[in-house]
């Protein structure tokens, strides 16, 4: 298929309700949209950069940068087969997997399409099993301004049907909180997240966790480490999930070999992409890890996706795909919701992401459009 044509597109929502993590709290949300044109068909992909550089160093504007001045003009022209090609032709570009998971995720979308079958089915194809039909899911609450909001936001979720739940802490915001949560709440299934805000200094804190009986604890320790997490694993009984600073399928043998983590979260987006994931998926896999898949506050065109990776068959655990009412209203793509009975949501099943755009809804949220030909 010759990639004819690409459209980047910068879009603004306002979420639901600002999202704060020990990095800092998100109210707008900007992401990027790209779309890759070929033979009549139209592959979509979304970069979760975030407005600023907390979670990792790429922004929304530095990976329209990247987008736009390399990994767009590198396969514009080019003959595409399978979306495996990808990284063989951005490997000049060093880094950046968020802008480069983008196309990557369109280029999947695209090749889907023209083989007839779903993103889930594609991604599938070398497993026996074939994709699941609907995956687990929980859900992600930011920081709240008092200990009363958490445990009414944790009530109300569980009431939807959530049957897992992921809490954001920071320092000074920790041990308290999961011994009230777990007062509260005795059979929860619930799991805390640091995003990188602790050291090795503070394995005091952490191992008080052991207490509260948390399905995990996600990157404690510093954004890009795998080694002092390797130290501090011995020391909690708490399942230790890593989630930032496995960024390839390179990374996830490291921390296999080295024993750094029980768990991975995988973010296709923060590893440039399906293919890689599904690399890391197999690593983990083999090794009995435990995997789910993670979120970064994805529109619909991001979930749909985010479903087709979680429908593999080494996923063990809940993802944070909730249900997108919950970040967006409207969202740019009909809502995915979740079945209460099960926390669970449906894995789409039409040609490629299986969604359809609401091209009125994207211009309505569009800052700026930009078509490569
Ligand atoms: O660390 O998993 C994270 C959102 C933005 C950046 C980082 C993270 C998150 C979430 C939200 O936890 C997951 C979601 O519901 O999309
Ligand atoms: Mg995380």
């Amino acid at each position: 298929m010759k990639i004819e044509a690409i459209d980047l597109y910068a879009i603004s929502q306002p979420l639901i309700r600002t999202f704060v993590t020990s990095f800092g709290p998100q109210r707008e949300r900007d992401c990027l949209l790209v779309a890759i044109h070929s033979e009549g068909l139209t592959g979509w992909g979304e970069c979760v950069a975030t407005n600023d550089p907390g979670y990792s160093y790429e922004t929304a504007k530095t990976a329209w940068h990247i987008l736009s001045d390399f990994l767009i003009p590198a396969i514009l022209g080019e003959d595409l087969q399978e979306a495996e090609q990808l990284a063989d032709w951005f490997r000049f570009v060093r880094g950046h997997p968020l802008a480069k998971a983008a196309l990557d995720q369109a280029a999947w979308d695209l090749t889907a399409q023209r083989d007839g079958v779903s993103f889930a089915q594609k991604l599938a194809s070398p497993y026996a099993e074939g994709p699941r039909s609907r995956v687990k899911v929980g859900v992600s609450i930011g920081i709240q301004p008092t200990m009363d909001e958490t445990l009414y936001l944790i009530q109300e979720h569980v009431e939807k049907g959530y049957g897992r739940i992921k809490l954001k802490i920071k320092p000074g915001h920790d041990i308290e909180l999961a011994r009230t949560v777990r007062a509260a709440f005795p059979e929860l299934v619930f799991m805390l997240d640091a995003n990188s805000a602790y050291t090795l200094n503070d394995v005091a804190v952490l191992r008080a966790m052991d207490e509260y009986d948390l399905l995990m604890l996600e990157q404690p320790l510093g954004y890009d480490d795998i080694f002092e997490h390797s130290k501090l694993r011995p020391q909690i009984t708490t399942p230790l999930c890593l989630d930032e600073s496995i960024k390839s399928a390179d990374q996830a043998r490291f921390a296999v070999e080295i024993e750094a983590c029980d768990i991975i979260n995988i973010k296709p987006t923060r590893v440039s992409g399906w293919t890689e994931a599904r690399l890391v998926h197999d690593i983990g896999r083999e090794a009995g890890i435990g995997l789910w898949v993670g979120g970064m506050l994805e529109t619909g065109v991001g979930r749909a996706a985010q479903l087709a990776l979680a429908s593999l068959p080494g996923f063990t655990l809940p993802g944070d795909i909730s249900a997108t009412e919950r970040y967006y209203d409207p969202d740019i793509t009909a809502p995915f919701v979740l079945n209460s009975e099960d926390s669970t949501i449906d894995v789409p099943t039409g040609p490629g992401l299986g969604v359809e755009i609401d091209m009125a809804r994207l211009a309505g949220v569009m800052s700026r459009r930009t078509s490569f030909t």
